[in-house]
């Protein structure tokens, strides 16, 4: 199809004036055939972007460096433009939209000069679904066109359900460096330095402009940009959530099913508990999603989730057939892979696969690799933000009803993060305010997931949506309060607070992990019947010693520790709280949220 064909009058005029604009060789839309794909992918490998991979051990894979400035989402050169600086709040970039369009639109000019201008029509959703939303990518990246064909639902029947008057978000992608004539980029990752790069959200006008970087959620418009920046707006103007969690579902040997959503910051464990393997018996866990959730209230008053992805953009290294098989399944085949490392024979390896290093490989940095066992200052062969791009159909625990557009019913939401000391393993709120507390309350180490931003330092990263809200946090927590008061609590969900990152002194996990966390889940699962064995903490509900089976190497002490309260910890986190996090919200903080801090504050002095 040639765009001239497109029905869509408004959208047609957009692509007109973008393409005078950034001045392209061509213009070509993605139909999200299967052809189509195939043939990008070729003319990748035959440009030296992409390696393609082995035949029998990854069919249909590919692999790709990126640029050692465009590794990750980069939050320093992100940004939420709304009219009013007020409107983005104290933890957003602002620039005036006015002055950053400028600033943009010459960026843009000629920016596509020697390349071709790809119109991606994608749904995040099942397409044609009530709850699905449309966006129109326009890039210069093949990458990205591949990409966005696992990542969403790309193709021509999209741009049937839009008609000729449908709503979609414009979201406007270029890597930010254009060629002269008779120029290629030979092989290399293109992108634009640093401070050239701009990630841009006009919640208003519902536009992402995004320059400069062809990476990850920075280029992949529809996931970070369109389902949780703007997104969220959406849902706080609408009364529903747009949230970065995975869902799963959890079968009891009794046959009895719940769903679970669950927030994390990003690099701290969504995919993997998405997909988990129960080591307890009988137990099923199934994935809906790995990493956003859009949930909405059904007619009889439950709170609704669906995925509005179609692929795994997830974290490779770490990633193994012992820690997650179903991800190991799903990467086998069709899949894209930046920033592992490459075997002699064209299949991929990374740090955590399960197994040691083959003699040689090629690092994500193109350099050869000799694996130096017992070097703990050996630099990866893979960035600690490589990625794999699977189709989510392609896994094994994928659930049913993964595409039901009415979503699945939510029964417990989670919120975690990476907390070496102080949360336990999980505590339960009291009611949904509490819950909306603990959400606001998260902290996490930071993790190689952003690029500018130091790994290892504990940031507070609220609902895990501190770089993805689209607009002032503290309406992000009243808009969760006025829910909790506008539904009725036996409807709502049940909320916990879970940490399966606890280390010893020495550094050691205390807590296995993985396919381990099934026996909190269990515990979820009770406390949702009221079944489970509980006891009352000055910081919520918590699991008596005896309620979670212990796993193998978990000692009594070791339990004891997972589920002590540490009052002098909690306390420090109390006063953290006042003085550096809740203040930055100023007049926006819910009340409701000052008084849950003052009651925790009190239970702790009693507990002292
Ligand atoms: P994003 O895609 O960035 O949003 O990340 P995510 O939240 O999906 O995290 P993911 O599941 O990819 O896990 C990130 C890293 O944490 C990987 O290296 C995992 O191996 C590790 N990890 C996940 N779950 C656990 C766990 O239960 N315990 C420990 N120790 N590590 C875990
Ligand atoms: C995250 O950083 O939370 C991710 C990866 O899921 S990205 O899509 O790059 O944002
Ligand atoms: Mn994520």
């Amino acid at each position: 199809m040639k765009y001239h064909e497109i029905k869509h009058e408004n959208l047609k005029k957009w692509i007109d004036e973008v393409v005078a604009l950034t001045k392209p060789e061509d213009v070509v839309i993605a139909d999200g055939s299967k052809a189509q794909y195939d043939s990008l992918v070729s003319d990748m490998i035959e440009s030296g972007l992409a390696i393609k991979l082995h035949e029998e051990k990854k069919p249909g894979g590919i692999a790709f460096f990126s640029d050692p400035s465009d590794v990750a989402r980069v939050e320093n050169r992100t940004y939420i433009a709304s009219a009013t600086k007020e409107a983005a709040g104290p933890t957003n970039n602002w620039i005036d939209p006015t002055e950053l369009k400028t600033t943009m639109t010459d960026l843009y000019d000629g920016c596509m000069k020697g390349r071709t201008l790809y119109v991606i029509p994608f749904s995040m959703g099942p397409v044609g679904s009530n709850i699905a939303k449309i966006g129109v990518e326009i890039t210069d990246s093949p990458y990205v066109v591949t990409n966005m064909m696992i990542m969403t639902r790309v193709g021509l029947r999209v741009l049937d359900v839009l008609g000729s008057d449908g709503e979609y978000v414009q979201c406007l992608h270029s890597v930010g460096k254009p060629l002269s004539e008779g120029e290629s980029d030979e092989g290399k990752w293109p992108c634009a330095p640093l401070d050239k790069k701009y990630i841009s959200h006009f919640p208003e006008t519902r536009q992402i402009w995004s320059y400069g970087s062809g990476y990850g959620g920075n280029a992949l418009l529809g996931k970070k940009c369109l389902a949780l920046r703007i997104a969220s707006v959406i849902a706080r103007d609408e009364g529903w959530l747009a949230e970065h969690m995975l869902i799963l579902k959890i079968t009891s040997p009794a046959g009895k099913k719940k769903y679970v959503a669950a927030a994390f910051p990003s690099a701290c464990g969504k995919t993997n508990l998405a997909m988990l393997v129960p080591t307890i018996k009988d137990w099923k866990v199934e994935t809906i999603g790995d990493d956003i959730a859009w949930m909405k209230f059904g007619a009889d008053g439950k709170l609704y989730a669906i995925n509005p992805e179609a692929g795994f953009f997830g974290v490779a290294p770490g990633t193994s057939l012992d820690s997650n098989p179903n991800a190991m399944h799903s990467l086998k085949e069709n899949s894209i892979f930046t920033n592992c490392a490459i075997t002699k024979d064209n299949d991929v390896w990374w740090e955590g696969i399960g197994y040691d290093a083959p003699s040689e490989l090629i690092d994500w940095k193109e350099n050869k690799w000799i694996q130096d066992k017992g070097n703990k200052d050996q630099a990866p062969a893979s960035h600690p933000n490589a990625r794999f791009t699977a189709p989510a159909s392609q896994c094994p625990s994928i659930a049913s009803e993964w595409e039901d557009p009415n979503g699945v019913p939510i029964d417990a939401i989670l919120f975690g993060g990476r907390r070496p000391h102080t949360v336990p393993l999980v505590h339960q709120a009291r009611d949904w305010n509490h819950g909306v507390f603990l959400g606001s309350i998260v902290g996490s180490e930071i993790t190689a997931a952003a690029l500018d931003l130091k790994a290892g330092t504990i940031r507070r990263d609220p609902f895990a949506m501190l770089p993805f809200c689209g607009y002032h946090m503290g309406e992000y927590f009243q808009h969760w309060i006025n829910i909790g008061k506008t539904h009725g609590q036996e409807n709502l969900p049940k909320i916990f607070y879970v940490n399966w990152f606890r280390k010893t002194d020495s550094g050691k996990w205390l807590w296995p992990g993985f396919g381990e966390n099934s026996r909190v889940l269990k515990w979820v699962f009770e406390a949702c019947d009221g079944t489970a064995k509980t006891v009352d903490t000055p910081i919520g509900v918590m699991p008596t010693l005896d309620a979670i089976d212990r796993p193998d190497g978990v000692s009594d002490e070791d339990m004891a520790e997972l589920l002590k309260v540490d009052v002098q910890g909690w306390l420090d986190e109390v006063s953290d709280i006042r003085v550096n996090h809740y203040p930055k919200f100023g007049q926006k903080l819910p009340v409701e949220l000052a008084h849950m801090l003052d009651v925790m504050e009190k239970n702790l002095s009693l507990a002292k």
